[in-house]
């Protein structure tokens, strides 16, 4: 509980003016929570109006954005994209393609965005934005025309050195190229406008694999750090997207055993450990369900229903699906059956109920915006490279986002003995990414 007087009356102001908010809350008193150590040492702070400023969008923009689906018939979505904080560097973050899409999601994500993109130690600000669009059962035309219509507002509001987005739920490379495109076309413009992009039109190796791999170094970083590795653990990985793909793939590489993946209808269970070109062939290719891996894998199980998976045994689970993946109920049922260590790869899948179900009992946590900040990171790289106008290899690049998550994680391991408790590394996280943020908006005054 907060006893901070300027934090309480921040917190207390978001509460009254967006009470329809409920993701937006739950990460913005995550946050002012653990902010109260470096609060009452920073006055200056307050008295500079930074957290009035810091929970409040610069700027959000929305708009309709209409298409015509392959039968002739007109539809109308609703298009995003919230300009969170500019302090540090251009807007940056993904582009959100999904049914449940609205502001209170996007500015959670935005909120989380800012401190992670802090993290990283590059130069980027914090953005998100997206649609309530469903790609799911739609054709590639009807995909194709649904970007370009996105791009037709999105295109006055982004640019270099204004706001660079890239993919998050829903936004693969299919979508970014269509994105990447019309924004071309409307602007004559190729500048390095979007990350994410394809291999043969400036993306940069290792993207696609950049927020599951990284969420692996942070945590091996984190198991090393209290005599731990992943070698010979059993994991969990839940989803079977983009982060989940290669956080599973990485985990394996380090010599854990995965035996679990989900997606939105079910999960999987393969005590024999999941074979994962079976996965990227349903997911990556076909675009299929993951219940389908059965078929291929007799001796496995699928059972409906996502949350189950957190009832299988494991050492360490990976959560890489979506927003409160795991309640209360899921981290008691992960404590109770061994599991030692819970990671995010996705953003705020952990509820405040689980996070203390966590505390209470010793797991070690790493918090989202440390874990799965690779992602980010090499969209950062990805823009360097595009400015030089040049790329490097793999290998440079997997070496740099392996540096990244290690310094990602020395800074929330040093924040939270400086300000918290040693090992709280939500603390340190929070911490550490609002303290630069913070410098450069009291340096930049009341703007
Ligand atoms: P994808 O669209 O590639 O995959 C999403 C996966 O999560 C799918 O398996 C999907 O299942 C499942 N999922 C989505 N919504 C739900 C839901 N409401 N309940 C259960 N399962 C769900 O997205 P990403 O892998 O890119 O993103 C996953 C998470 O990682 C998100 O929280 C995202 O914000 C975060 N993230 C992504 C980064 C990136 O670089 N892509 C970087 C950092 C964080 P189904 O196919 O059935 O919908
Ligand atoms: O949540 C995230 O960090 C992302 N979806 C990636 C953002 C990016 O700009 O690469």
């Amino acid at each position: 509980m907060i006893e901070n007087k300027a934090l309480l009356e921040v917190l207390e102001t978001v509460k009254a003016r967006d009470p329809h908010e409920p993701e937006f809350i739950q990460a913005v008193t995550e946050v002012l929570e653990t902010l109260e150590p470096v609060i009452d040492r920073r006055p200056d702070l307050v008295e500079a109006g930074v957290l009035e400023r810091f929970v409040e969008p610069e700027r959000i923009i929305s708009f309709r954005v209409p298409w015509v689906d392959d039968a002739g018939k007109t539809r109308v979505n609703r298009g995003y994209r919230v300009q969170f904080n500019s302090a540090i560097g251009p807007y940056k973050g993904g582009l959100r393609f999904h049914p449940s899409v609205n502001l209170s999601i996007l500015k959670f994500l935005g909120f989380e965005q800012v401190l992670k993109n802090s993290l990283t130690t590059l130069p980027m600000g914090g953005g998100k934005g997206g649609s309530d669009f469903d790609p799911k059962g739609k054709s590639d035309g009807e995909v194709m025309r649904f970007c370009q219509s996105f791009m037709n507002e999105l295109y006055r509001h982004i640019g270099l050195d204004r706001d660079v987005p890239a993919g998050d739920i829903g936004v693969g490379a299919r979508e970014v190229g269509y994105l990447f495109g019309q924004y071309k076309r409307l602007q004559n413009l190729y500048g390095g406008v979007f990350t994410g992009k394809g291999l043969t039109y400036g993306g940069s190796l290792a993207r696609r694999e950049a927020t599951g791999y990284g969420l692996c170094y942070f945590t091996e970083e984190m198991l090393a750090a209290n005599g731990k590795t992943l070698a010979g653990k059993t994991v969990l990985v839940s989803g079977s997207g983009n982060v989940a793909i290669y956080a599973a793939e990485k985990a394996m590489t380090m010599g854990a055993k995965v035996v679990a993946m989900s997606d939105s209808s079910g999960f999987i269970h393969d005590p024999n450990g999941v074979d994962l070109a079976v996965i990227k062939e349903i997911k990556e290719v076909r675009r299929g369900r993951i219940k389908e891996y059965v078929e291929a894998h007799p001796d496995a199980t699928y059972t409906e229903g996502s949350r189950g998976i957190w009832g299988i045994p494991c050492d360490v689970a990976l959560p890489a699906a979506t927003q409160n993946e795991i309640d209360g109920e899921s981290a008691r049922l992960l404590a109770k059956n061994g599991c030692f260590c819970v990671s995010e790869g996705a953003n705020m899948p952990s509820t405040p109920e689980a996070i203390e179900v966590y505390f209470e009992n010793k797991m070690l946590y790493g918090p989202a915006k440390a874990a799965n900040a690779g992602g980010v990171s090499v969209s950062g790289l990805e823009m360097s490279q595009n400015a030089l106008h040049l790329s490097w290899s793999f290998e440079e690049v997997d070496e740099r986002l392996r540096a990244i998550m290690k310094q990602i994680f020395a800074a929330c391991d040093a924040a939270a003995k400086e300000y918290s408790t040693p090992g709280n590394y939500m603390a340190g996280a929070n911490i550490a990414g609002f303290l630069k943020v913070a410098e450069a908006m009291k340096a930049q005054g009341c703007v």
